[in-house]
């Protein structure tokens, strides 16, 4: 069976994805049945101390916006001047992906395996001064390329700093840099970030992870993404996601916006300009096992989440209580 399944893979993917896919617009998003009634997130100043931001927002996990939380980053005022770009990094490679993620997912029905293995197909190689001459003389809004979880350039280290409030987690950053970009609903798979927005407006839809919003976005277990495209909601295909209870959100250039783990979130370009966004991802303080994907994480990953578990000093639940509220 896993020979068939490969074998149909490799044909599959002999065909190119979806890269016809004209840039998803912010007024297609704002099609999503209960956009209107979405519900806002706590704002929050970059002061905040970090006890207070453990108390309030990571143990609960709980997502805030801290409004002007990365001003002191001299990323937000230098990056959105491309010849400083160009200058400082123009020689670097980065990898631009061709189209929407989960268009090849959906389409290829994928393994993890084969995903990587043909990455070329997907993923572009080429330099920061290409990728900005693309961004700002070549740009076809028909073709979607788009620097999406990208490494940052070694020469732009420098311009990213840390959040006062979090000084002390071990940040991951990756680099999502493009115009008219679109990143489809996915969770973070048991990380908690901060959606550190440097240059351009960006607006995002997010979800709380629970039962009802495991069946509204019809998540299948083993994977962060779900199937709901939000820029064109198929109700006949989707019925249940009339239930899912959504929040938004404009990240504005400066702002920092903490996503617990493992919120679902969608993130749309508000303007048609260059945007740059540094996601930082970093262990949480908890775990929620309420959460159907944090259940499913731990049953998957048991020896990885409970080293980190000790690590971070949270409490590893039983099988017992993880199987019954899985299954139960
Ligand atoms: O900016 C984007 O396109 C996606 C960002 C994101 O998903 C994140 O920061 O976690
Ligand atoms: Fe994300």
């Amino acid at each position: 069976m896993v020979a068939i399944n490969i074998l149909v893979g490799e044909i599959m993917m002999r065909y190119d994805y979806d890269l016809s896919r004209s840039a998803i617009k912010i007024e297609q998003v704002r099609t999503m049945p209960g956009y209107d009634e979405a519900k806002s997130i706590s704002e929050i100043t970059k002061d905040i101390s970090p006890q207070e931001f453990e108390t309030n927002y990571r143990i609960p996990l709980r997502p805030a916006v801290l409004r002007g939380g990365v001003t002191h980053w001299p990323a937000t005022q230098l990056w959105s001047n491309l010849d400083y770009l160009v200058k400082k990094s123009g020689q670097e490679k980065i990898h631009i992906s061709k189209g929407l993620a989960l268009d090849f997912l959906l389409k290829h029905k994928v393994s993890k395996k084969l995903l990587l293995k043909n990455r070329h197909k997907f993923i572009q190689t080429m330099t920061v001064k290409e990728y900005l001459k693309y961004l700002s003389t070549q740009y076809d809004p028909n073709t979607i390329l788009y620097a999406r979880s990208a490494e940052i350039p070694t020469s732009l280290l420098d311009d990213v700093g840390v959040l006062p409030c979090c000084s002390e987690a071990e940040f991951n950053n990756l680099l999502f840099f493009g115009r008219s970009s679109f990143t489809d609903l996915h969770e973070h798979s048991g990380s908690d970030a901060f959606m550190c927005q440097i240059s351009g407006t960006k607006e995002v839809i997010l979800f709380p992870p629970d039962d009802i919003n495991a069946k509204a976005l019809y998540r299948r277990p083993g994977s962060n993404w779900s199937p709901v495209r939000l820029f064109n909601v198929d109700l006949k295909k989707f019925p249940l996601f009339s239930k899912a209870t959504p929040y938004r959100v404009t990240v504005n250039a400066g702002d920092a916006l903490y996503i617990p783990n493992p919120w679902w979130h969608a993130v749309v370009s508000l303007d048609d300009v260059t945007t740059t966004t540094v996601a930082c991802f970093f262990p949480p303080k908890r775990y929620d096992f309420k959460s159907p994907q944090t259940r499913s994480l731990f049953l998957r990953r048991p020896w990885a989440s409970r080293r980190h578990c000790k690590q971070e000093q949270i409490v590893f639940p039983s099988w017992f209580e993880l199987l019954k509220k899985s299954f139960l």
